[in-house]
């Protein structure tokens, strides 16, 4: 306990290693006693390669430049080309002083057949005390895990390409329901201006969707960076979303605390072998 203690002191005081050390540690299962603080979320999640890593880099510049200091968590990044690595690579390469502020994490779901969700939560908090004041939560796809993962956030962006079939997997999959701002990257291609003239059109007629902002960026070309920070900064919490983001919430601990029980697989077998109906499984759970 004395040792943590030190060790998150040092964190909050700016040691990088010991803050990589501690998050390590939350992840292998390590309950951290945290103060508790109001962390700035946000979520990014969006079908692979439309431009998710490339545009984060680039709001990341831009709150850097307006002072802030940024952490992403990349969940799952699906090549070691994008991701946490492209944003690693990218902190790199820019200026010292802007690498102070940049933090970047990568993690894997397949670590954790039960969900990130014990543990993303304690990280959230431990940088958040440790001063980082924007942190972002990067997901690809946008399956049911990936509206787990996003509803921990409190703003959540849905980054889309210029590519309409994309756009109608994220509305099948209901991310388009949760999300507060859509972006759609690769302004700079021909269809970019037509999709979100299209998504636009269906959020009018729909009163729930009709305050919903639909942006266009260009990460390649630095365009639409600054209007986008403007907006996330303006975003004010919406009761509904939030509330469908809280079932999420409730629903993956309680999905975790299901496949946490020691008695699950005996259950399962017994289920399986028919000694055993559901009612009679879900009463022994
Ligand atoms: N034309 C164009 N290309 C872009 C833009 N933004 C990103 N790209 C390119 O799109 C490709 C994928 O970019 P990433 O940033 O890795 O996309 P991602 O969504 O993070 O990909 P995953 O994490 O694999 O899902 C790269 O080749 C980028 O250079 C853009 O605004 N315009
Ligand atoms: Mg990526």
């Amino acid at each position: 306990m004395g040792l943590i203690q030190e060790s998150i002191d040092l964190a909050i005081n700016g040691n990088r290693r010991e803050l990589a050390r501690l998050l390590s540690s939350i992840e292998s299962g390590a309950r951290i006693p945290l103060k508790t603080s109001k962390p700035w979320v946000l979520g990014v999640t969006g079908p692979p390669g439309v431009g998710k890593s490339t545009l984060i880099g680039t709001m990341i510049d831009e709150w850097v430049s307006r002072g802030e200091k940024v952490a992403v968590l990349a969940v799952d990044p699906s090549s070691p080309k994008s991701g946490g690595a492209l944003l690693a690579d990218r902190m790199r390469m820019s200026s010292a002083d802007s690498s102070k502020s940049v933090f970047v994490r990568s993690l894997a779901t397949r670590n954790h057949p039960g969900g990130l969700i014990p543990f993303l939560d304690s990280m959230i908090n431990l940088l958040s005390l440790c001063g980082w004041s924007r942190i972002i939560i990067e997901t690809v796809g946008s399956g049911q895990s990936e509206i787990r993962i996003v509803a921990f956030a409190d703003r959540v962006m849905l980054v889309d390409g210029p590519d309409r079939g994309d756009i109608i997997q994220a509305e099948k999959a209901g991310i388009m329901e949760l999300a507060d701002l859509i972006v759609i990257n690769k302004s700079d291609l021909p269809n970019a201006l037509n999709a979100s003239n299209s998504i636009k059109n269906s959020f009018s007629y729909s009163e729930k969707d009709s305050n919903k902002m639909v942006l266009l960026t260009s990460a390649l070309n630095n365009e639409g960076i600054s209007d986008l920070i403007n907006e996330i900064e303006r975003l004010k919490i919406n009761n509904e979303r939030n509330s469908l983001r809280m079932k999420e919430r409730l629903l993956s601990a309680w999905d975790y605390l299901l496949l946490s029980n020691p008695s699950f697989n005996e259950i399962l077998l017994d289920l399986e072998s028919g000694k055993i109906n559901l009612d009679e499984a879900l009463g022994r759970l």
